[in-house]
């Protein structure tokens, strides 16, 4: 890693959060407002990111100083799965999109977000940096991590060809306010939390759960990851993207447990081994982050009791799940 390069603070810059609806895009949005950065969004009505000259033309006119590639076509493992074109296609458009219309304009910074996913299926546990293109992906999700791949040798050949100050993370499983219900689409966290809430409300006694609920997987709350990016895109500046996470896992079991804590259901699961299982653990080595003084704050346990209130407030009302008894 090269020296620490001069901070590049936010405060009065022109920031576009591209994706900012999305989860990460939202909580980006939260943690710049104490930056005074000047945010700036555009809605994909406005600007479909998959339409290059429709982002060319947005960004020449806004000229932003600072972009956050937030947006991104994403979903849970069965939704990487059935929708191949979509994960490989929309992924690998909106990040071309976006650094070359950043280049063309001249943004001073660009933040490109990836997934722990683009790591090797078996790769050394926990996995760092150096562990990417050392073996084969996982099936499953092998047409998003591929796009996510491109997108950071993208910023690589930027700052080699160009010499733009592009930078990449690689985050681990996210949760948190936000997240996608939908259980064709949506990632474990969310989808326990709604199967285990309905069974609850319902007086159900058991769960379904996907797999064989021995896969660990690490989680971040999405606050502690926009807190991550903005510490990065202010401090950091080098070729090596950089994983984001807590350093800690748990298995599908132990975090259906914890959830079922939160939401106060005291009934059984069931595991449909039907079901992919995907990756057999999925942990990031965080030390170099944490070198740069960075680390999450945010516990499972108590990141898991707020998301349920919010999901309290904002998905079972809505979808009509019933509040539990
Ligand atoms: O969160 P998830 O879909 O993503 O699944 P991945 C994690 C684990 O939870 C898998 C199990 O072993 C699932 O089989 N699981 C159990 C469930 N019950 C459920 C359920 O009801 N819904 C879901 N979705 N999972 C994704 C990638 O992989 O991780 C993406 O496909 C992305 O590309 C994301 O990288 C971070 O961790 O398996």
């Amino acid at each position: 890693m090269t020296a620490r390069p001069e901070p590049f603070d936010l405060k009065g810059r022109r920031v576009w959060v591209a994706g900012h609806r999305g989860m990460v895009g939202a909580a980006l949005m939260r943690r710049l407002g104490s930056t005074g950065a000047e945010i700036l969004t555009v809605p994909r009505a406005t600007v479909d990111l998959r339409r290059q000259t429709r982002v060319e033309d947005w960004v020449a006119r806004e000229k932003p100083d600072a972009v956050f590639v937030a947006a991104a076509t994403v979903g849970g493992i069965l939704a990487n799965d059935s929708r191949p074109a979509e994960f490989l296609y929309d992924n690998l458009a909106i990040e071309a999109n976006i650094i070359e219309a950043s280049r063309r304009a001249g943004v001073r910074k660009l933040f490109f977000l990836g997934s722990s996913c683009i790591y090797p299926k078996f790769a050394p546990q926990p996995m760092n940096e150096d562990a990417l293109l050392t073996g084969a992906l996982e099936p499953t999700n092998q047409w998003y991590a591929i796009a996510k791949i491109a997108g950071i040798k993208l910023g690589q050949a930027y700052r080699r060809q160009y010499g733009c100050d592009y930078i990449s993370a690689m985050p681990t499983n996210l949760y948190g306010p936000g997240d996608t219900y939908d259980l064709k689409a949506s990632h474990v966290v969310p989808a326990l939390m709604h199967k285990i809430h309905r069974a609850k409300s319902s007086g159900a006694n058991t769960v379904d759960i996907w797999g064989t609920g021995t896969p660990r997987r690490e989680f971040l709350h999405v606050d502690d990851l926009a807190d991550a990016c903005v510490f990065l895109m202010e401090r950091y500046s080098d070729e090596s993207h950089l994983n984001i996470g807590t350093g800690t896992d748990v298995t599908i079991r132990e975090l259906a447990e914890m959830i079922a804590a939160a939401v106060g259901y005291t009934g059984g699961f069931q595991f449909d081994t039907t079901k992919p299982d995907g990756t057999p653990r999925k942990l990031l080595d965080v030390s170099r982050l944490a070198a740069l003084g960075w680390r999450a704050r945010i516990t499972l346990a108590d990141g898991l009791r707020q998301t349920y209130r919010w999901y309290l407030e904002n998905v079972a009302v809505t979808t009509g799940a019933a509040t539990p008894r």
